[in-house]
């Protein structure tokens, strides 16, 4: 049999990309991101294994190793992905655990394929998984994998990680398989959230679902015991600081801020084009302001970046035109010749330029109106070396309750979001600087490396065997 790992990680997705080489060589790429940095130590250190979907439909590629981290691709066909990943996924469940700020939609083949998939997943996790291995399941896309993994593996010790927010028991019990999807859960033998309030939210919803005792934050599941809790996920903080201190980033953003007119204030959005993140209605306080007279284009210039995603599902194409017909509109507007108040970028960005954008930007807007974390104001934070620039920041985003020094909004209170705007537009250099040094002294404490650390103590994975040879 082939080697087995004693830390396993399930995600929808692997952490590679596929692409082509100058010489039309196919290759793997490892493709950046925290959670693949934060586990990229443990993973060496214990042989590890990371199964996910490559990408693609049809045929999963055979199982390799990249970097010391051994990949193990799962298939995922087209009818698949199109039921489990953007019907159930994307829009069930993501619309629902977002306080249904669009209308989720159910059907019962979405929710066939969805559990389908997660038993392949959870098979592969099987079959990886040496004895009394760790495995640490992520996300909402795989909510079954835990107890299917369990019936199959009672050995292992589970972890569940839910980077998404957990919904009030009112909301979640609209949920036609609503059951199943909690027993999942409680397959696991540690359910981290990103918030307190998630895990509460939880716990009750186990006495109130399925009639269980809890004692604090610790359910009691045939015999056994489940724990809940809060892990707030965060950045590589000395990584950000390093690339945004990096003297071709600096010059950059000051070419940036040069080709935008070199007005007073930048003000900018960075968000997949998601109708969570509140970007309507960031437009809409600035338009407003605009008409009231209070910015005026030319100082004032608003750069608003929407990476595409999930191109496919309804409520992310009829979003798009809603977004695009609103910068038209603020455009048509307030614009002059050569002078557009909002450039707007569907497009996606390197790492370092989006670096140069945070470093180039006055104001930074995180309006989410529902939010499990929102790392793009955590990633603001750690690149304002000098201190400057303010962050204006939805309270229903995960970040609020850390980020205490933020110019705070109820992204749902139109006047509230221009206020909070217009004061941190005003704000004082000295009062900026103060809330980002603590800003950023909180997140050199709390980065990505503290978040999996301390979930993987709470799960006691800590003292496992290393990899069997
Ligand atoms: P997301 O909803 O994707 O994540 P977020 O936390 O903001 O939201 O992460 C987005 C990431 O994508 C950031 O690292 C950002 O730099 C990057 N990004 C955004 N636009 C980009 C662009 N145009 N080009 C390149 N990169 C871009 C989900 C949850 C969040 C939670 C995270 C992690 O919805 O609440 O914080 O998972 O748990």
């Amino acid at each position: 049999m082939a080697e087995r790992s004693s830390f396993v990680v399930v995600a929808n997705r692997l952490p590679v990309d596929e692409v082509t080489t100058t010489d039309g060589e196919r290759q793997w790429r490892p493709s950046p991101g925290g959670l693949v940095t934060a586990l990229h130590p443990v993973l060496v250190q214990r042989r590890g294994t990371w199964i996910g979907w490559a990408g693609g439909d049809g045929e999963a590629p055979e199982p390799f190793e990249l970097e010391g981290i051994k990949i193990h691709p799962v298939p995922l066909s087209a009818d698949e992905l199109e039921r489990y990943y953007e019907g159930q996924s994307n829009a069930t469940i993501w619309p629902l655990y977002h306080d249904a700020v669009e209308t989720p939609v159910y059907k019962r083949r979405w929710r066939e394929a969805y559990r389908l998939v997660n038993q392949r997943f959870a098979q592969a996790a099987a079959d990886v998984a040496a004895e009394g291995a760790t495995v640490w399941v992520q996300d909402y896309q795989l909510q079954l994998v835990p107890a299917m993994l369990r019936d199959m593996r009672p050995d292992l010790r589970i972890g569940f990680f839910l980077h998404i927010p957990f919904p009030p028991i009112e909301l979640f019990m609209q949920m036609p398989f609503r059951a199943e999807v909690l027993r999942g859960l409680l397959g696991a033998d540690l359910v981290g959230f990103q918030q307190r309030l998630a895990a509460q939210n939880f716990v009750r919803l186990a006495r109130h679902l399925l009639g269980l005792r809890y004692e604090g934050q610790s359910i009691q599941v045939d015999g056994r015991k489940v724990k809940a809790g809060a892990f707030p996920i965060s950045i590589d903080t000395r990584d950000m600081e390093r690339m945004a201190a990096d003297p071709a980033v600096q010059a950059r953003a000051k070419q940036i801020r040069a080709e935008l007119g070199d007005p007073e204030t930048i003000i900018l959005g960075v968000d997949r084009l998601d109708y969570t993140k509140g970007i309507e209605l960031r437009l809409k306080a600035f338009r407003e302001l605009l008409a009231d007279g209070k910015l005026t284009v030319g100082d004032t210039v608003m750069v608003q970046v929407a990476t595409p995603s999930r191109e496919r599902v309804e409520h992310y194409q009829t979003l798009r035109v809603r977004v695009e017909r609103e910068v038209g509109r603020i455009n048509g507007e307030f614009g002059k010749v050569g002078v557009p108040a909002v450039h707007y970028l569907h497009q996606s960005y390197s790492r370092q330029e989006l670096a140069a954008m945070y470093v180039a930007a006055d104001i930074m807007m995180v309006t989410p109106l529902r939010d499990g974390m929102n790392l793009v104001a955590k990633e603001y934070v750690a690149c304002r070396a000098d201190a400057g620039g303010a962050l204006v920041l939805s309270e229903f985003a995960g970040a609020a309750t850390e980020l205490r020094q933020a110019f705070l909004c109820n992204p749902h209170d139109p006047d509230g979001v221009k206020e909070a705007l217009l004061r941190a537009v005003g704000a004082e250099p000295g009062e900026q600087k103060r809330r980002m040094r603590l800003m950023q002294r909180h997140l050199r404490t709390h980065d990505v490396a503290s978040w999996a650390r301390s979930f993987l103590t709470e799960l006691g994975a800590t003292d496992d065997p290393p990899a069997e040879h």
